[in-house]
C-alpha cells in the first residue's frame, strides 16, 4: 500500500493527504519523520525534506511530483482538468501560492515561528516579494467558486494549506495580513465544508498540541 511519510505539521505533507483522502486513496501514513540532513534520513529523502511517499520499494519525494503521480495513478476522481491549456493553469496557480508566496513568507518563519533572527532587510524585502505575489495571484484566482474556476482542483488544496501560514507570518511580522486583498475568508469556510480538507485541518490542530505539551514538558523537565 501507498505510504505517505512526513509529518502533519507541514503543509507540503497536508497538501498530499488532502489530495488523497479527496481521490479515495487508500494509503498508510509514517507521520513521524521530521527533516533532517542526517545520513539516515537522506537515505529515504534526499533533500531531507518532508513528504514523500513510499510504494513497492520505490520512493518519490515532492509534493507537486506526487500530486501529479496520483492523478496519472488515480484518474478517477480527478483534481486536475482535462483541458491541457486548463491543467496548466492550474499547475500556475500552485507556483504562484508556493513559489511566489509560501516560499517567500517562508524566510521569516526563523523569527517569527521558531524564534531566531531575520535581518530588517530581509523582512523588508520580505514585504515587497509578498506583496508581488499577492498581486500576482489576485490576477489570475477566479474563485468561482473554487481557485481555478468551478471544480476543485490541486491548486485548492495548495491554498488551503499554504496560505493561512503566509497569513500568520505577516501578522507576526508586519501586523497585518498581506493577502487580505485576496479575501480568503468565505473561500476557506467553503473548502473546510469538505470533510478532506477539515479532517486534515483539525489532524493538523491536534498535532500542533501535541508538539506544544511535549515542548511545555520539556521545559517543566529542564527545571
Ligand atoms: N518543494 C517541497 C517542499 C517541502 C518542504 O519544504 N517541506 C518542509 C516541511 S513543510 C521541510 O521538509 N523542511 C525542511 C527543510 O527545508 O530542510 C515539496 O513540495 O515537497
Amino acid at each position: 500500500m501507498l505510504k505517505l511519510c512526513g509529518f502533519r505539521l507541514s503543509n507540503y505533507h497536508n497538501k498530499v493527504r488532502i489530495a488523497l483522502l479527496e481521490k479515495g486513496v487508500e494509503f498508510e501514513e509514517d507521520e513521524g519523520c521530521v527533516p533532517s540532513q542526517d545520513e539516515a534520513f537522506l537515505a529515504r529523502s534526499p533533500m531531507g525534506k518532508v513528504p514523500w511517499i513510499e510504494l513497492d520499494g520505490r520512493r518519490l519525494a515532492e509534493s507537486d511530483a506526487i500530486c501529479e503521480y496520483l492523478e496519472d495513478a488515480y484518474p478517477q476522481k480527478p483534481l486536475l482538468p482535462k483541458d491541457p491549456f486548463a491543467r496548466a493553469k492550474v499547475r500556475e496557480l500552485i507556483l504562484f501560492i508556493e513559489l511566489h508566496l509560501e516560499l517567500v513568507a517562508r524566510r521569516l518563519y526563523p523569527k517569527y515561528f521558531f524564534g531566531g533572527e531575520v535581518s530588517t532587510e530581509v523582512i523588508e524585502a520580505t514585504e515587497k516579494e509578498l506583496a508581488k505575489g499577492v498581486r500576482g495571484l489576485k490576477a489570475i484566482a477566479r474563485f468561482s467558486p473554487y481557485i481555478a474556476g468551478s471544480e476543485l482542483t490541486l491548486a485548492d488544496c495548495a491554498a488551503f494549506v499554504s496560505l493561512p501560514v503566509v497569513t500568520l507570518a505577516c501578522k507576526a511580522a508586519y501586523g497585518r495580513d498581506l493577502l487580505e486583498p485576496l479575501a480568503l475568508k468565505p473561500y476557506f469556510a467553503m473548502l473546510e465544508a469538505r470533510p478532506a480538507f477539515s479532517r486534515v485541518k483539525e489532524e493538523r490542530k491536534a498535532a500542533q498540541e501535541k508538539m506544544l505539551a511535549r515542548m511545555r514538558e520539556k521545559t517543566a523537565a529542564a527545571r
